[in-house]
């Protein structure tokens, strides 16, 4: 089921364009994509071709990179871990991509400010490791974070497991560096707490997907380390049994990190592939993580006392166990097949009813599909994966448009790329559409920034 799209592969560049290349990055920093996984994205869907993979290595040659392009009128596709899951880090049009591999710099964390500067193609493990060795925790987490970039993190404002109680990558950045399609560069590296001096460019190039600037650096946000640790995963009847869970925990504390939706299907499969027993059987389950500065106890197993299926992670072991059945939901998932995947965001009081019916609506158009569904339980956010099915326009459809009835999101947390910016008109209004345009064409007035993915 890849998609394959565009102009496919040109002849390897023009020799001036080749030779500018390399003249500012170095000849290894330059090559042909053809055959590196510069080219597929991480599901293996979106199949591009480029002539051209440039490793720009500082600030002023990713300057010099977006200048050589737009004097020879090829567009750019900034390209972090290629971790992106709807198609937008990977050159779909014979793009030129500018991966951020040797910007990868991590900073010494400023413990007494809670902060830490880092280069844009750091790793987010790179940055949650920095961060654990002064007692620090970066708070943005997801299976991906070997590969993920803070820089692909910021461009597509990341979510994962801990946004109910620190936010998504948005609410981490202090601050930021990139580098416009016009060479300029916008700043904020001051990384101050307050500052009311206008527009707030930090917040807009946070999800824009590469195409209004490329990411060179950021400040980030540190928390404290947690101390205390509860994980507990709780066996539930249906997905309003695990909502209620969700609600209980969510209105008692407020030091609950993450709440993970799973099903009995995702969570067998899962233990299948790593090999990581469920502690028990249960139609639906919820992860639910806590955590506190001091030693404080067992504040959640108090408030799911009385619920019969409630295993607690007693060790560090047990806890990575349980966080392995949830964290490994994609790759397990991946060894059935190629998946459609819907990200979505759903009013809580509706989630419930539209797992019921977005299952029906896939069978009704593709009888044969496989319907999987988990997620960010409290944040209202599923993950819909489609397997073994061919019906893709009409399952796009039928999954989207039953989000758009319930006034959600059609991207939660993955973004639009070339995925689904067919489908925004779905979540964003006509007017609202105009205004984006608005602002990419002011930034960016020759579209050669990612310019095929976002916008309709
Ligand atoms: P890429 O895939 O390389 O790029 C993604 C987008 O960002 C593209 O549009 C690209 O053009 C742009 N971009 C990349 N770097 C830059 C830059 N320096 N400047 C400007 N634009 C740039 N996502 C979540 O939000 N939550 C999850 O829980 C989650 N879990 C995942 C689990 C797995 C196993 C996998 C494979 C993916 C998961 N993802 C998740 C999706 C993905 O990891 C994130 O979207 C991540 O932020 C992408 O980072 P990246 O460095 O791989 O970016
Ligand atoms: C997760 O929460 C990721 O694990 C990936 O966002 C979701 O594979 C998916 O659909
Ligand atoms: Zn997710």
């Amino acid at each position: 089921m890849a998609t394959v799209c565009g102009d496919g592969r040109r002849r390897y560049g023009s020799l001036v364009l080749v030779d500018e290349l390399r003249a500012t990055v170095g000849s290894d920093h330059v090559f042909d994509g053809a055959g590196t996984s510069h080219v597929v994205d991480w599901t293996g869907r979106f199949v591009g071709a480029t002539d051209l993979v440039v490793r720009p290595g500082s600030l002023d040659e990713v300057r010099r990179v977006l200048a050589i392009a737009r004097a020879h009128g090829r567009a750019v596709v900034p390209q972090g871990g290629n971790t992106g899951l709807v198609g937008g880090s990977v050159p779909l049009h014979g793009e030129i991509v500018l991966s951020s591999a040797r910007l990868n710099e991590v900073g010494v964390p400023d413990v007494d400010a809670r902060r830490i500067v880092v280069e844009a193609g750091a790793t987010l493990e790179a940055v949650q490791v920095a961060a654990a060795s002064v007692g620090l925790r970066y708070p943005v987490d997801f299976g991906a974070r070997a590969s993920a970039t803070i820089g692909g993190t910021i461009a597509t404002n990341a979510g994962g497991v801990n946004v109910l109680r620190y936010g998504t990558t948005r609410a981490q950045v202090l601050g930021l560096e990139a580098v416009l399609a016009d060479g300029s560069i916008v700043s904020t590296m001051a990384g101050l707490m307050k500052d009311n001096t206008g527009y707030d460019l930090r917040g807009l190039l946070c999800g824009s997907e590469g195409t209004l600037g490329v990411i060179t650096r950021a400040v980030l946000r540190l928390v404290p380390a947690h101390v205390s640790v509860t994980t507990v995963l709780v066996g539930c009847e249906s997905v309003s049994d695990a909502m209620s869970v969700v609600g209980r925990v969510g209105r008692a504390s407020d030091t609950v990190d993450a709440a993970e939706l799973m099903s009995r299907r995702g969570v067998s499969l899962t233990s299948e592939v790593t090999g990581v027993g469920a502690p028990f059987d249960a139609a639906w389950y919820v992860l639910v993580e806590s955590s506190v500065g001091e030693e404080q106890g067992d504040t959640l197993a108090r408030l799911l006392s009385g619920r019969s299926q409630v295993a607690v992670a007693e060790s560090p072991a047990r806890r990575r166990a349980l966080w392995r059945l949830r964290d490994e939901h994609t790759p397990s998932i991946a060894t059935l097949g190629t998946p459609l995947k819907y990200d979505v965001t759903l009013p809580l009081a509706s989630l419930p009813r539209f797992v019921d019916e977005v299952g029906e609506a896939v069978t009704s158009v593709a009888p044969t599909a496989e319907t999987i569904v988990f997620g960010h339980a409290a944040d209202g956010n599923l993950h819909v994966n489609v397997l073994g099915a061919r019906e893709e326009r009409a399952i796009d459809e039928t999954v989207l448009t039953t989000v758009g009835a319930y006034r959600g999101s059609i991207s939660a947390e993955h973004g639009v790329g070339a995925a689904k910016r067919e489908w925004l008109h779905l979540t964003r209004s006509a007017e609202e559409i105009a205004a984006m345009r608005a602002i990419k064409r002011a930034l960016d007035p020759e579209g050669i920034l990612n310019p095929h993915v976002l916008l309709p």
